[in-house]
Formats: structure tokens, sequence, C-alpha cells
């Protein structure tokens, strides 16, 4: 009998260098199911070191709180920050998830030792605002939506990202115990996917999702860059083009502030 080597089903890996860079059907497949995707070595190792030398040095400076430290609008840290805004491994996803103008709303990294934590589940869709999800004849639309980068692994049951798969499209959501929400309870129905250094994951705030404690040797590093679509807005403040050197002027669209009237964010061939 010959077994065939299947993948895990909620974490069906891709890999960049044998795919074109567009929303394969069976991501759309993946995304409309959980809510999240995991998409493999958006950045190359070079990207990865550079990232990791620069943070080396600017986290130095940064308050450590429960072993967790969360350096605010980590894109003011240079150009390898700046270019997470559009990366061309990333904007198909975001064109396909959020329309074709979507804006960077804010950003932020979590960095955890061993042993550190943040907090419980939050998000879902069922509050009044802007974590939502729609899908109507083929497309599918977000309300604010993350990149996480990762620049360090997560090794299996890690902790740090977790989140309910599917629980974009719940009915039942204020259901989920109190003592699940604060992970005394950590039930079969909490995902906490594993990645590599290099691996992005996308997720909308719609997913009910939250940091589950640190275990691994290693230390957690991700960069979480914040998306909405074009005319909305989460963050009380946009960003500001001055703050930046060199954009490009697919970035400063991506960084204009929300608008029904503006531009596509990626110019297509
Ligand atoms: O990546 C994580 O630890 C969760 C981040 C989070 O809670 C959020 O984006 O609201």
């Amino acid at each position: 009998m010959v077994i065939p080597n299947v993948k895990p089903s909620f974490m069906l890996l891709f890999d960049f260098m044998e795919k074109e860079k567009t929303m394969t059907p069976e991501e759309k497949f993946m995304f409309d199911l959980q809510g999240y995707i995991l998409i493999k070595n958006v950045l190359s190792q070079e990207e990865v070191d550079e990232l990791n030398t620069i943070s080396n040095e600017k986290l130095v400076d940064q308050e450590e709180v429960n072993g967790l430290k969360i350096p605010r609008k980590v894109s003011l840290w240079g150009k390898p920050f700046q270019q997470l805004f559009d990366h061309p491994n990333i904007t198909p996803y975001l064109n396909e998830l959020l329309g074709p103008q979507f804006r960077a709303d804010h950003d932020y990294g979590i960095f955890m030792r061993r042993g550190g934590s943040k907090g419980g589940l939050h998000g879902g869709d069922h509050r009044a605002g802007d974590h939502w999800y729609k899908y109507r004849d083929g497309v599918m639309r977000n309300g604010l939506t993350v990149v996480v980068y990762f620049l360090a692994p997560v090794p299996e049951g890690a902790g740090g990202f977790c989140c309910v798969p599917g629980s974009h499209k719940s009915n039942f959501p204020l259901n989920v115990p109190k003592e699940v929400r604060s992970f005394e309870r950590v039930p079969h129905y909490l995902a906490n996917p594993s990645a590599e250094t290099g691996d992005a994951l996308i997720f909308t705030e719609a997913t009910m999702h939250g940091t589950l404690p640190w275990t691994a040797e290693n230390d957690r590093r991700t960069l979480l860059y914040k998306f909405s679509p074009g005319h909305s807005s989460w963050s009380l403040k946009y960003y500001n083009h001055d703050d930046y050197d060199d954009l490009t002027e697919q970035q400063k669209r991506v960084l204009a502030p929300p608008s029904m009237r503006r531009p596509d964010t990626v110019e297509l061939a």
C-alpha cells in the first residue's frame, strides 16, 4: 500500500521558490477556511540578517516587561524595515484580501524571551468596528489585517501567535469561555502555527487570536505590519511620508491616509 505524503491540513505550506507570486486557489480556500495563512520563504536569509542586525541595535534601549519588548513603528528603523510595507512576496496577498487600494495602518515588533507573556485571546468579528471578514462572488475582503514577519523560528508548540481557525466566521464567538480567552485552558481548537525564519503569516483580526506564553529556547522575533482597506483606518494616526527617507511612489501610496478616492496601491503590469 502506498501511503501518500500528506501535509497537515491546516498548515499546507507554499514555497515561493516553486510557485508564482499570486494567491493560488488553494491559498484562497485556506484563508477563507481558517482566517489566516502561513506563507513560506517570504524573506531571503540576507533580508532576515539585515533586519536582525538592526533589531539587535535598536532593542538595546527598548524597555522589557514580562520578558517582552514591543517596539512601536519598527518601520522607522531603516530601509529594510520600510520595504516590508510593500514586499513583492506579500503585496499579491494584500491585493486579494483587502482590495487593490490597501493601505498600511500601523506597525510594531513583538520580541519575547522564554517565559515571556503578553495577553489573552481577542479580536473576532463580533464587535462593531474594524475586525470583519466578508466574501461575495469570488471576492474576499477584510478589515484590519496583519502580516507577521518571522525573524526567528517558531518551533512546534513554542507559543507566540495563536488563533482559533475559522472564528472569523463563527456564529458563537462570545461562547468562548473566559478560561480559554486567558489561556488557563488551551483547547484543541486553538492553533499555534509553527514557522521558520523568513516565513510570514497573514491573519485577519476578525479571527480570534492572541499570544501564548513563549516557551522556546530561542527568542521570539516577529514584526507585525497591519493593513486596512483603502477607505478605512484602525489607527487614530496616519503615517507621515516625511518620517521616511526615499519612499518609492508605491510606498507613498501604501502610506497615504484613508480615502475612497485613491489610486490602486500596486500598479499591475
Ligand atoms: O502575534 C501575536 O502575538 C498576536 C498579536 C496580536 O495580538 C494582535 O495583532 O492583535
